[in-house]
């Protein structure tokens, strides 16, 4: 017998006769095993048995030892035990963070009954005992207190990680290793504590400078949690260790100005000025408020390498930039490196109410691993201040805690108190270390507190009394740490004094700089890739040549029916592709598809990348696009687009997951750092675009206006009355054209597959910036009337009105109909069943910006006076009725007095029934043609 062995031995003894003392006193406080162990020894006196049957079996165990069950007395007993202190070791990895210190206002964490060791039949008289401790990291034997105690430092200190949800093992033995070896602790120099402490220094110092000399402004102060500033500090430090080249960053208004002063660079003399609203006289735009600008500049990491660091503009709808900061990560991944390897990276802050209560936070999550979208792992920063404007967490949310979302991914979360600066470093640290070893997305919960109010001149007492009380009478995290490391011996009074002084004085030089001198031009941010183009009016806009010659379209279409050999798909996308052979040859016309692959193509050979997502968009939801074949037998996939030549740029088209507002706020991004590209996305159904409606006002319509941010971006929407019900009916026109002012937008509805071509050509081939919005077709995608020609692409542009191809004769044109959209066609087919010489037809392509000059001179083809006639589809209150009216028709086209004709109007926009569509669309015409 072994030493070991000798004290298990007696301690077991002193374990038992606890354990029985349990038992005696209520028999559920022991597990069953021993309950029934104990049950079969009582004799019938009740007297005891086991104390003279030193060799119980309480059951047949397994022995970790040599992996056989039912071994020595001995070895069962130490088997056992070991499996319950096996047991308790996993139970500390599972829920040790429910009871971490992580809360600096130490609100009361109730104990968790699965980290008592009698949860486990274990009792106080064994923490001597010693155990194999293989599975933690460190010495391979420690009595259970030394284990006990290594994981409470490890998982109840200053960090409470939540991973034991990672099912690949790999991972999840990866962060056991890192946070065991350690305990959890990083081991810092005193140069490291010295650099945290200055950077919370220059946090409390901005704050306290802010308060004084801008009292009552508006600022959303980070105090309470100033551990952001070293977290960032440290974050971007490790993405220049990693040699990263950019980091975006999207974050709401708490701490913005603080991280745009001490983290991104911008001058806190630009800053000023913005307090003191001096730009003014630079801006021709609208502006926004200080608190949401962005700024972009270079950072310089500790090993001297540069890497380019841009936070996002912001709109005030919390949460909102996440996927177009994702989308702006990717644009940078996509152009220097790979998802694979990625050289970017994308920081998201977020505030605990909002991550709990936005839904886009779920939409920005599911991006993570899609191959289409992922970033190669994104930092989520929750700035956890434990309050939502006046609401507590309890009313704000029905989850333990703000990130319980995050936990549909296969991440890590790590909950750390703010108070801890050593501890933020050490969670920040490993999270930025994890993302690089698994690409994945990892998430920090910095608890902290918010010293005041939801902004500066709201009182937070009125609501959370009991909290501020506490709250007034805390130290800065900053003097906390101060006194610590003091205390430590590692710097003096003195040393700390100096650090905040010379802060102090920067500031004040700075404002000094700011009232003394005249104000700087505010940095445009857009960075090198917007040389080449430009925002603004249109009137400006120089035209383009769109046209591609037609021996290379023809070259291109049947490139595109090409497959690789042995690649047999459908039989009816056979067929499908033997029509589109035929449509190179000439002997059928261009459909639709046709001609957006045309644009897509020639657009990638003339070295501009393609990237189009959106839901079921490899097919196309109306099975008309088919960018993506599969192998009928091997499901394997194919894109023609992909393979034109070996100089082409990247067509990319991608089906997207069943999200709207996230999507499009990623395309959107994505769009801001690519202007040398073309950017789509695509709805399912136009009226789907309502679920991103949050994008589309706060991004696409005035990203220009208030932060002078440009963007190509194109939105597809479907859209056109055929019966489809309410919802699928309308893209809803309307909303864009009251959005549409300064020529913020570019709002077309083209009618001809080349139209289509040369509207998606011109987008990314002019050097003009602007969304684009196109109501593109569903029923137009196969009606026999809508074709173009080889030639309609290899010669002429976009037009913004269409004249009338059945040339009516002037003199006898007594009616002018403009319509937009598939109307034309059921308009025409009226018109020559009718045989309505007297009608002619013209179409707006573009209705926004709108080409006054050329609907007048279209209108003036036709007799002066002669009256116009506006058709459409929508209801009087959608469509275009009163934006042609109030905004540009006022007294007509011309000489030409502007009538209407619509549906009435109406709270939803169509009827669910098909044949009340049909007949309301009879009377639509009728009463255009006056019939
Ligand atoms: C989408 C949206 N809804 C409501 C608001 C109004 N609002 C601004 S801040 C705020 C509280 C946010 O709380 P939290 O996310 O915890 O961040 P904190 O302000 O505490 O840092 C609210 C409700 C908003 N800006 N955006």
């Amino acid at each position: 017998m072994t030493d070991t062995d000798a004290s298990i031995d007696s301690s077991n003894l002193a374990y038992i006769e606890a354990l029985y003392e349990s038992y005696l006193r209520d028999r559920r406080a022991v597990s069953p095993e021993w309950a029934a162990y104990f049950d079969s020894q009582e004799t019938g006196g009740g007297e005891i048995s086991w104390r003279r049957q030193p060799q119980f079996r309480p059951r047949s165990v397994f022995n970790p030892a040599d992996g056989s069950a039912g071994v020595s007395t001995n070895g069962e007993r130490v088997a056992i035990l070991q499996d319950k202190v096996d047991q308790l070791v996993r139970a500390y990895r599972v829920r040790g963070h429910t009871v971490a210190h992580v809360d600096p206002l130490d609100q009361p964490r109730p104990p968790h009954p699965e980290l008592e060791i009698e949860h486990f039949g274990l009792a106080n008289e064994i923490l001597d005992m010693t155990f194999s401790s293989d599975t933690i990291a460190g010495p391979g034997r420690l009595t259970l207190r030394e284990i006990i105690q290594r994981l409470r430092n490890t998982y109840c200190r200053s960090i409470g990680a939540e991973f034991m949800h990672i099912d690949d093992i790999r991972v999840k033995n990866w962060l056991l290793e890192r946070m065991e070896a350690t305990q959890n602790r990083l081991s810092l120099s005193l140069e490291a504590q010295v650099a945290i402490l200055t950077r919370l220094t220059d946090a409390v110092m901005f704050e306290e400078f802010m308060q004084t000399k801008y009292i009552g402004a508006k600022r959303f102060s980070l105090e309470g949690g100033e551990s952001l500033i070293p977290l960032l500090y440290l974050a971007l430090n490790k993405a220049a260790e990693y040699e990263l080249n950019g980091v975006v960053i999207g974050m709401p208004h708490r701490g913005r100005l603080n991280v745009l002063a001490n983290i991104i660079g911008k001058s806190t003399r630009e800053i000023f000025q913005d307090f003191e609203d001096l730009n003014l006289q630079f801006e021709d735009n609208m502006g926004d408020v200080k608190y949401h600008l962005g700024y972009g500049a270079t950072w310089i990491g500790e090993n001297s390498r540069k890497l380019h660091v841009s936070l996002c503009f912001n709109p005030s709808h919390l949460e909102i930039v996440d996927p177009v900061a994702l989308g702006r990560t990717r644009a940078n991944v996509d152009r220097y490196s790979s998802p694979a390897a990625p050289k970017g990276m994308c920081i998201l802050i977020h505030g605990d109410a909002a991550f709990a209560g936005q839904g886009i936070i779920q939409e920005t999550l599911n991006f993570s691993q899609l191959p289409a979208y992922s970033v190669g792992g994104t930092l989520h920063v929750i700035v956890n201040n434990q309050i939502g404007f006046t609401t507590d967490p309890k009313q704000g949310r029905g989850t333990q805690y703000a990130t319980d979302v995050a936990k549909m991914l296969q991440i890590p979360i790590l909950h750390v108190n703010g108070e801890d600066p050593e501890a933020v470093a050490q969670a920040v640290t490993l999270a930025l270390d994890f993302r690089h070893q698994f690409l994945r997305d990892v998430v920090i919960d910095m608890y902290c507190y918010r010293r005041r109010g939801h902004n500066e001149g709201d009182e937070p007492s009125f609501t959370q009394p009991l909290i501020y009380r506490k709250i007034k009478q805390k130290q800065s995290v900053r003097e906390i740490y101060r006194d610590r490391l003091i205390e430590l011996g590692e710097i003096t009074h003195e040393m700390a004094e100096g650090i905040a002084v010379s802060q102090r004085q920067v500031l004040e030089e700075a404002l000094s700089e700011m009232r003394s001198e005249k104000p700087i031009r505010p940095n445009g941010n857009l960075g090198e890739l917007w040389n080449a183009y430009h925002g603004g009016p249109q009137d400006e806009v120089v035209e383009v040549t769109t046209a591609v010659k037609a021996d290379r379209l023809q070259w291109v279409l049947e490139k595109l029916t090409q497959l690789p050999a042995g690649f047999k798909p459908h039989r009816k996308i056979e067929r499908w592709l033997e029509h589109r052979r035929q449509m190179a040859t000439g002997e059928q016309p261009l459909d639709w598809s046709a001609a957006e692959a045309l644009a897509f193509a020639t657009t990638s050979m003339e070295g501009l990348r393609v990237r189009l997502t959106g839901q079921d968009s490899e097919r196309g939801t109306f099975s008309h696009r088919h960018a993506v074949l599969h192998d009928y037998q091997t499901g394997e996939t194919y894109a023609p687009l992909q393979h034109l030549s070996l100089q082409q740029a990247p067509v990319e088209i991608h089906n997207s997951p069943l999200s709207e507002a996230g999507v499009l706020g990623y395309e959107y991004g994505y769009s801001l750092d690519y202007p040398d590209g073309l950017v789509l996305w695509e709805a399912q159904f136009g009226d789907f675009c309502n679920a991103a409606q949050v994008i589309i006002d706060q991004f696409i319509a005035s990203a220009e206006d208030k932060w002078g941010y440009f963007s190509g971006l194109v939105l597809l929407l479907p859209h056109g009355y055929e019966g489809m019900g309410p919802e699928h009916s309308s893209a809803r026109l309307e909303r864009f054209l009251l959005l549409a002012a300064d020529d913020n937008l570019q709002i077309v509805q083209p009618t001809t597959p080349a139209q289509f071509f040369h509207c998606l050509r011109r987008q990314v081939i002019s050097r003009w910036r602007k969304p684009l919005v196109v109501m593109t077709p569903k029923s137009l995608l196969r009606h026999p009337q809508v074709f173009s020609t080889i030639e309609d692409c290899a010669v002429g542009r976009f037009h913004r009105v269409l004249w009338d191809p059945r040339k009516p004769s002037r003199n006898k044109v007594s009616r002018i109909l403009l319509t937009s959209g598939k109307l034309y066609y059921e308009l025409d087919k009226y018109r020559m069943d009718n045989k309505r010489t007297d009608v002619a037809i013209m179409r707006l392509e573009q209705l926004y910006p709108l080409a006054q000059d050329s609907l007048v001179e279209a209108a003036n083809r036709y007799n002066e006076e002669v009256p116009v006639t506006w058709v459409q589809e929508e209801p009087e209150n959608m469509g275009a009725c009163y934006f042609l009216q109030r905004r540009y028709c006022k007294g007509g086209i011309g000489s030409h007095p502007l009538g209407f004709v619509s549906r009435e109007a109406a709270a939803s926009p169509a009827t669910g029934s098909s044949s009340q569509h049909i007949q309301q669309q009879q009377q639509l015409i009728q009463r255009a043609f006056g019939d």
